[in-house]
């Protein structure tokens, strides 16, 4: 299989292409993962899915760690990309464009999302088709050995993380006796023993109550939607006083960033989204919010679907081009094939 894809790799730098017999079915062909088409193709990707997650944090790129392109009948080809992300630090309601966003640290318990992309590339454009990502945090015992005492991850509904959470936004909502707001999503917490403290990082979203009428009536507090919508992201760190320290603790730290509305966004659908039970508390007993599954767009299906039976379509083609006496090829049949993949670590491995 190694030295069949090296034929077909040599074949395109020798520009054999140009006279493949047209009967050939289309081959998959391997890129090298730093390849600067390659990296605009996952640059488009990564934007693709920050705008396209509803839940926590937006990500950037970490490593490609595969692709390969078909080309696509009539014209244009196909890229399929496997890529490693790494979250940040800005939540996905953040008007702040990803490249923009620090990526969250190794001992603030990093959270990594793979992803397979597939994208179009029609008359020099690239466009997504489908994407399928998963995020897991970095394992317990990596950021225990880099960090002894750095708090871990916590599942998202632990009573702990939803009781500060609670406590962090009704200190937020008494600052302003004006206006009150709502949870949106929890997004991460954590328990830290020294200090005895949960921290914390949840969403919010603007409700039609005053503090004094939410106190009256809390489940007739609805979010304003539409133009007078507004959102904000929260990071709060609730100190336990219960446990005795034997010295004082610090005043619970609560800092709330409310956003601009912004236009052309998709956070209209936010609301819906979140408390329109569309989706079912996807914290429930987990520590990440999971990035997006899928996305599909049913114009993708114009694709020839011959073109992915990778094996047998490259076996005849290679019988075919040694007994046409292709002499140069003959000697690099047999040379190791350079490293291509995976492509640069542009932050830090979690491997
Ligand atoms: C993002 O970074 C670029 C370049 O550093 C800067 O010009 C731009 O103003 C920044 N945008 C935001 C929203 O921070
Ligand atoms: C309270 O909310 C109003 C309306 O958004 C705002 O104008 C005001 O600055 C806020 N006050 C404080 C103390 O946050
Ligand atoms: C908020 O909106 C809900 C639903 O539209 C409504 O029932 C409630 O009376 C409103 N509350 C206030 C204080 O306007
Ligand atoms: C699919 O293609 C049609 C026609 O080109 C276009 O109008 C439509 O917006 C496309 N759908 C998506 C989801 O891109
Ligand atoms: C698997 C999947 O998500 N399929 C969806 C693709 O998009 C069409 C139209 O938007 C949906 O009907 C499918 O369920």
């Amino acid at each position: 299989m190694r030295s069949l894809i090296a034929l077909v790799l040599l074949g395109q730098i020798l520009g054999c292409t140009a006279v493949s017999p047209p009967f050939i079915p289309l081959r998959p062909q391997l890129l090298p993962c730093d390849l600067p088409e390659v990296e605009h193709a996952a640059e488009i990707a990564v934007n693709h899915i920050n705008t396209h997650t509803v839940h926590g944090y937006k990500y950037v790129l970490n490593r490609i760690e595969k692709a390969k392109m078909i080309p696509r009948r009539p014209h244009g080809e196909i890229y399929f990309l496997e890529m490693d992300l790494l979250e940040t630090r800005c939540h996905v309601l953040s008007p702040v464009p990803a490249a923009n966003c620090s990526v969250r640290a190794r001992h603030e318990h990093a959270v990594e999302g793979d992803c397979n992309v597939k994208l179009l590339k029609h008359e020099g454009e690239f466009k997504v088709l489908n994407v399928h990502c998963h995020s897991t945090p970095d394992s317990a015992e990596d950021v225990v050995r880099l960090c002894p005492d750095c708090p871990l991850l916590l599942p998202l509904n632990n009573a702990n993380v939803v009781s500060a959470v609670n406590t962090a936004l009704a200190q937020f909502n008494a600052e302003n006796n004006s206006i009150h707001y709502q949870l949106l999503e929890i997004s991460r917490g954590q328990i830290s023993v020294l200090p005895p403290a949960t921290h914390v990082e949840f969403a919010i979203v603007l409700s039609n109550c005053s503090a004094q009428e939410a106190q009256d009536l809390a489940q007739d507090c609805k979010p304003l939607t539409g133009e007078h919508s507004q959102f904000g992201f929260c990071k709060a760190t609730v100190f336990d006083h219960n446990v005795p320290t034997g010295q004082t603790l610090p005043k619970d730290v609560v800092h709330c960033s409310v956003y601009e509305q912004q236009a052309g966004a998709f956070h209209t659908h936010w609301t819906e989204h979140h408390l329109g039970g569309k989706i079912i508390s996807p914290g429930i007993g987990h520590t990440v919010l999971s990035l997006i599954h899928s996305h599909n767009d049913t114009n993708a299906s114009h694709e020839s679907h011959s073109a992915e039976a990778i094996v047998p379509a490259v076996q005849p083609a290679v019988v075919k081009r040694e007994v046409g006496a292709a002499p140069p090829l003959q000697p690099v049949l047999v040379a190791p094939i350079p490293q291509l993949c995976p492509g640069k670590v542009h932050f830090f491995s979690l491997d």
